[in-house]
């Protein structure tokens, strides 16, 4: 039993198999592994999550990674992840939540999938819960989670975080089982958003489609806003149908700085010398996902080129793309997009030996990566809509000198704690196109304002870590403020 529990979709390790076909569990540490590493181990906490594989022909036991912390994982079947995961999560929630960038797909039995999965994970966590321990749920493939815990365990405090944006009622109320999913969450004590708005937008929901009221306390309702001195003060409460008040407020997550190496001036030299020395380097790095706007960056490159407002002899655009949800229809369709437009524009600007646009569809090792930020003159990022985006935050990270310039969004969450990039609409070409080309200007005739800006950002990220996102969540559900 643990007085700390992590309920998350995955447990933060992959099942890999050795030559001889045996298999072993490798940590895959992210962020938020990071952030709540000192946490479990002070508390001997537990994790609850799925493995990654599905259709286990033995139950899978609780194990130790190679660190210390207790993972108890939940196994799905093929038929669970195509409906759970491929479908209600991320072919319905996802666009739904993301503002429908494609339309998203109501289909009754991914739901009744998405419960009982739900359901699974909250059996789970009410087992290996001690008395009165905080269980900490994550992310919206598990948002009824916190509406069944509560019911199993009324001893037990809950706290509900979502990485992703959380949308306007308008747009909410489109789904078929919107009063479960509201219920669900307001099972929590705490629920957590990246944004005032996200929060905004869930509570002025819950109100209407639950029947959770406003707050008996009085108070004019306001959002708190932990973590950053850059977004207003606000603090909120609504009253679940149980007659609880839950919390809502944003914590803006961010990365683990302090884990990021900056790399040797020799490794970052040696990217821009094998992409031929450019004048200009370009940098993107996404999830492949049609969220992320790459096909409209390639395209306002593209059209800079034609224009010649870029010299395609001394530019070079490096996209690193990570294979991601490859079997969902409208995520091939975005790749096939995304590599036809590489292929275009190469195919009218490159030379031999000297393509404009590098592009790699698969993961990369951490080191390079930074080696990549740290070389990369602007940065772009361009989605249509980012719960957060830690990628803007990577890259910053990696400019402590002040060099380089970040092209970003106005439509991903980071924008607000960012306001020193250059901000772009992404669903207006000549937006994005106007971004890119001040970037690079600044850069060149105003370095004194470009390093202003990117000191700026860099000082932001530096002091609002993951570790300040965990300790202010966790600080925030033990005594609301
Ligand atoms: P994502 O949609 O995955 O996260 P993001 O926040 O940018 O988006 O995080 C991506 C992470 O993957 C970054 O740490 C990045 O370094 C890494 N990554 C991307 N491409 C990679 C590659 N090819 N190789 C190696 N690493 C790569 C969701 C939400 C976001 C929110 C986060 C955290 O969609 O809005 O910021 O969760 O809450």
């Amino acid at each position: 039993m643990s007085s700390f529990v992590v309920v998350a979709n995955r447990l933060p390790v992959d099942s890999v198999t050795r030559p001889d076909g045996s298999h072993e569990w490798v940590p895959s540490p992210g962020g938020l592994v990071t952030a709540l590493s000192p946490v479990l181990k002070e508390h001997e906490g537990c994790w609850v999550g799925w493995p990654g594989t599905t259709d286990d022909t033995h139950p899978l036991e609780p194990f130790r990674t190679e660190d210390v912390i207790l993972l108890h994982p939940v196994s799905l079947s093929a038929t669970d992840y195509e409906e759970f995961y491929e479908g209600f999560s991320n072919a319905t929630l996802w666009p739904l939540y993301h503002d429908l960038i494609v339309p998203p797909i109501y289909e009754r039995t991914w739901w009744h999938t998405y419960r009982e999965v739900n359901l699974r994970f909250a059996e789970h966590a009410a087992k290996v819960a001690d008395h009165g321990a905080t269980v900490w749920v994550q992310d919206y493939q598990l948002q009824l989670v916190p509406g069944i815990l509560r019911q199993l365990r009324p001893d037990v405090k809950i706290g509900f975080f979502l990485h992703i944006p959380f949308p306007s009622a308008d747009l909410f109320r489109q789904l078929p089982w919107r009063e479960e999913v509201v219920r669900g969450l307001l099972g929590a004590d705490v629920i957590g958003f990246h944004l005032p708005s996200y929060a905004n937008n869930f509570l002025s929901l819950a109100r209407q489609v639950s029947g959770a009221s406003g707050s008996h306390t009085g108070q004019p309702d306001t959002l708190t806003v932990h973590g950053t001195a850059r977004m207003r003060e606000r603090n909120a409460i609504v009253e679940a149908p149980d007659g609880r008040r839950v919390h809502v407020a944003a914590f803006p997550i961010s990365i683990d700085i302090g884990s990021m190496s900056q790399p040797d001036a020799q490794a970052v030299a040696d990217i821009r010398r094998r992409l031929g020395n450019p004048r200009h380097l370009f940098l993107g790095v996404d999830r492949l996902d049609y969220t992320k706007g790459i096909l409209q960056r390639l395209e306002a490159v593209e059209q800079l080129l034609e224009s010649g407002s870029l010299d395609p002899a001394e530019t070079v655009l490096v996209q690193i793309a990570t294979p991601s949800r490859e079997r969902i229809a409208q995520y091939r369709k975005e790749r096939r997009r995304v590599e036809e437009a590489v292929g275009r524009i190469n195919g009218r600007f490159g030379q031999l030996g000297h393509p404009v646009v590098h592009y790699v569809h698969r993961t990369v090792p951490k080191s390079e990566l930074s080696a990549c930020y740290a070389a990369a003159d602007v940065m772009l990022v361009t989605a249509f809509k980012d719960g957060m985006n830690l990628v803007a935050k990577e890259y910053a990270a990696m400019h402590p000198d002040g060099s380089g310039a970040l092209v970003l969004s106005e439509f991903a969450g980071a924008a607000e704690e960012l306001p020193e990039s250059f901000l772009c609409n992404p669903h207006d070409l000549e937006s994005v196109k106007r971004a890119i080309y001040n970037a690079v200007y600044t850069l060149e005739h105003q370095p004194e304002e470009a390093q202003r800006r990117m000191r700026a950002l860099h000082t932001q990220v530096h002091e609002h870590d993951v570790q300040l996102w965990a300790r202010s969540f966790l600080s925030f559900l033990k005594e609301p403020a």
